[in-house]
């Protein structure tokens, strides 16, 4: 149990139960592959089959390929046929063991099945509207047979008639992508699972299995391609031809998962790589260069996914420098990309909103947050209809807690994506459990507010619903690496199998307040599938883990940066561990604007920096512009008070200090609980000896790391404010040993930065 077949163990269902003892008899004898030829996502559907029944029930079970029609297999008892809704239709739909499928519901990478009741001969169908769409359908059915779940009943909106269930699943959005930071040397920015599974030594990897492993565990929850290298693109990375073809090699690698290959690109190329003197946009040589690279791909990777690019930020060249707009810039490369892809499925120009000058930008009036629809609201309209503008979930950057991007609520005529991140950069690095799909539907469910008379709630905006859009989606910054575990630590794999399952449905885990809807609605759900999956169905092994998994990240937000300050983690270069002081002055524009009266950044319109006037809906911006209506969650991020406030909203009658103070020892109390809850686990035998040691060295790192937190974040305000905690924990470290107190052998002492990391800074 190395973690390396993340949810896709297929491990055998023990203490059976009734309705595992009739899904394993039902298993089926043959199983159809219709219409496919080698490396087809059909045929890796068959093999998963094959390898799921073998796993869970173990059952053999042959596969048969019918290629003119299937009258010779479908009448036989217990088929299971998998392929496209089309070739069903015309290889089998007139025998007279089965009718035609109605697949007019089904859009691109959707699915049906098609499920016999117990007792009927009618054969299983897993059909897809495409090739993608089968192998999709085949995994979420699998899936639900690994936890021991009959499909049938899980389905949500399954309807049966004539002996037959029938479930249709359609992603809600086409641009279900990853991006992975990889730098062509092998090193991954902000990975915390190894080194690059594509590059080595400014090469693409000879072995491409383990790419071809992510693939399949990408496909399983219907992810459909993968940038492979960093946004910070190396010029150099796309003009060679060794490169090129090396990433032909990714691509064939990713095929058979229906996983297309996209590809950061660096707007200087044609000057830096290219010997030409300018890389402007509108200059027909550099035109003509990106031509050149895109159909030199194109000829090589005819299914390419297509471009991502960041631009004019964090130092990176891009069209402003030639007094050129950010909509100019992207439609240089999505018109290549018009050019030389498949007219019926264009490449794509992924194109993030992540613009911003951090030096221009770092006089204290200015406010980063502001960046994004300062630039971009005033080009709604002017993209191609292949960019899509890639919009980070909040103004600043990955942070604990932030409101939704008020980009979103401007993107009218415009295609957009969300970007989220499970790599947890700002969020513990993958040394702390945070379960992040709460997090993210904070965003998802946030409504920008009223235009033209209906609200814009970020989850119908990004699938184009809410603004009529065709394209948008999600992309996720995933960063997985050689490590078995792939993201460097078991836990944090919920978050990559949580980020799938919300890009095709982004109402997924959405809490509608009526459990009984759709057990795929209900909050918990994807917490408690990833943990049958990934560990086992013991009710109490399942209760624990969704349970921790749901209490992490208000515990991370506690005891890192409560009320809506930021993460107040090192804003420097590393991220990780606390350094509040980093937090102001900084040439990042992140800041807390902590003083010795006050803490909390004044962005009201009235006397701020004017952000929160920049949500479309009056009536959000209303609500942002005064304390007394700005949820308590996101105080400090709009609002300067003083450390004496009262918070706002019912309930509570304590003062923003002591908030502070309670917020950052109840975080850590609950790190503290999980090291005792996992470690009951292993007690009562419910998991395996390899992962149960892995995550409880982890756990306790986190729960001792939450405290080095806690005394930091409350000893900087103590110190900053003079106000004393109410409970006079502060000086004293509960629950601390000190290396000070200790006899050490062997240890010398050295002075530590940030010094509030250690009593008396060693
Ligand atoms: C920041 C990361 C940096 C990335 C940047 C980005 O610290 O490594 O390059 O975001 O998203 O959060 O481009």
């Amino acid at each position: 149990e190395s973690g390396i077949d993340a949810w896709l163990r297929y491990a055998p269902l023990n203490a059976p139960d009734a309705t595992v003892a009739t899904l394993s008899a039902q298993a089926p004898n043959h199983i159809v592959v219709l219409n496919a030829t080698a490396g087809s996502p059909i045929i890796t559907a068959s093999q998963e089959l094959q390898k799921a029944f073998q796993g869970v029930f173990n059952k053999t079970i042959d596969i048969l390929y019918a290629a003119d029609n299937c009258s010779s297999v479908i009448g036989s008892v217990k088929v299971l046929i998998v392929g496209t809704a089309t070739s069903f239709n015309r290889l089998c739909g007139n025998n007279s063991s089965s009718s035609l499928v109605s697949s007019s519901d089904l859009v691109p990478d959707g699915y049906l099945w098609q499920l016999p009741s117990h007792d009927s001969s009618l054969p299983t169908l897993l059909l897809g509207q495409n090739e993608r769409g089968t192998l999709y359908g085949t995994f979420s059915y699998l899936l639900e047979l690994a936890q021991g779940n009959d499909p049938a009943k899980t389905a949500s909106n399954a309807t049966t008639t004539n002996g037959h269930t029938t479930h249709i699943s359609n992603p809600a959005a086409p641009v279900r992508w990853v991006n992975q930071w990889d730098n062509l040397d092998g090193s991954i920015e902000r990975g915390y699972g190894g080194k690059s599974l594509f590059f080595s030594g400014g090469k693409v990897v000879t072995d491409l299995r383990r790419a071809a492993a992510y693939a399949r565990i990408l496909a399983s929850v219907g992810i459909n391609a993968v940038v492979v290298n960093n946004v910070n693109a190396d010029a150099a990375l796309v003009h060679t031809p060794a490169n090129i073809e090396g990433l032909g090699r990714i691509a064939d690698a990713f095929r058979p998962y229906g996983v297309r290959v996209g590809v950061s690109l660096n707007f200087a190329s044609p000057q830096s790589v290219g010997g030409l003197s300018t890389y402007d946009p509108l200059d027909k040589s550099v035109v003509s260069f990106w031509d050149g690279v895109t159909l030199q791909l194109y000829e090589r990777i005819p299914d390419l996914a297509g471009f991502l690019v960041k631009g004019d930020s964090e130092g990176q060249p891009g069209p402003k420098k030639y007094g050129r707009t950010l909509a100019e810039g992207a439609n240089l490369f999505a018109r290549a990309l018009r050019k030389h892809s498949p007219a019926d499925s264009p490449g794509i120009l992924m194109y993030r909103a992540f613009v911003y000058d951090q030096l221009q930008e770092s006089n204290w009036r200015a406010d980063r947050a502001n960046a994004a629809v300062t630039y971009f609201s005033p080009l709604d309209g002017q993209f191609d209809d292949n960019v899509v503008v890639q919009v980070k979930y909040g103004p600043i950057d990955f942070q604990v807690r932030e409101p939704a991007s008020p980009l979103f609520g401007h993107l009218q005529k415009t295609n957009a994506a969300i970007e989220l991140q499970v790599t947890q950069e700002y969020l513990g690095q993958q040394c702390h459990l945070v379960y992040l799909p709460p997090l993210w539907r904070t965003v998802l469910d946030f409504d920008m507010g009223k235009v033209d008379g209906e609200p814009s709630v970020v989850r119908d905006i990004i699938t184009g619903e809410r603004f009529n859009r065709l394209l948008g989606g999600s992309a996720g910054v995933v960063n997985a690496g050689t490590s078995d575990t792939w993201l460097g630590s078991h836990l944090a794999q919920a978050n990559l199998y949580a980020y799938g399952r919300m890009a095709w449905d982004p109402t997924a885990g959405h809490d509608d307040g009526n459990d009984n809807s759709s057990t795929l609605s209900t909050p918990r759900h994807i917490i408690e599938s990833w943990t049958k999956l990934t560990f086992g169905r013991d009710p109490t092994l399942v209760n624990t883990v969704a349970d921790m998994a749901l209490a992490s990240w208000p515990a991370y937000e506690n005891y890192t940066g409560n009320l809506g300050t930021q993460t107040l983690t090192d804003i420097l270069y590393t991220h990780f561990g606390p350094n509040p002081a980093s937090q102001d002055g900084n040439g990042w524009g992140q800041w807390t604007r902590a003083d010795k009266n006050g803490v909390g950044m004044d962005r009201t319109v009235r006397n701020g920096t004017g952000f929160a006037g920049q949500y479309v809906g009056k009536e959000v911006a209303a609500q942002f512009e005064s304390v007394e209506t700005t949820p308590r969650d996101l105080l400090l991020w709009f609002h300067h008070v003083p450390y004496t406030q009262r918070l706002p909203g019912p309930g509570e009658n304590t003062t923003v200090i002591q908030h502070i103070y309670d917020a950052h020892y109840a975080g850590a109390e609950t790190a503290a609980l999980f090291v005792t809850r996992w470690a009951a686990l292993n007690a009562s035998g419910l998991i395996d000896p390899e992962r149960y040691a892995s995550i409880a060295r982890q756990l306790a790192f986190q729960a001792g790391h939450a405290i080095v937190w806690r005394d930091a974040i409350c000893g900087f305000f103590a110190g900053l404010s003079g106000i004393a905690d109410r409970h006079d924990r502060v000086r004293h470290h509960p629950w601390r040993i000190e290396a000070e107190a200790m006899t050490l052998h062997g240890y010398t002492k050295q002075a530590v930065s940030p010094a509030i990391t250690a009593s008396g800074g060693q």
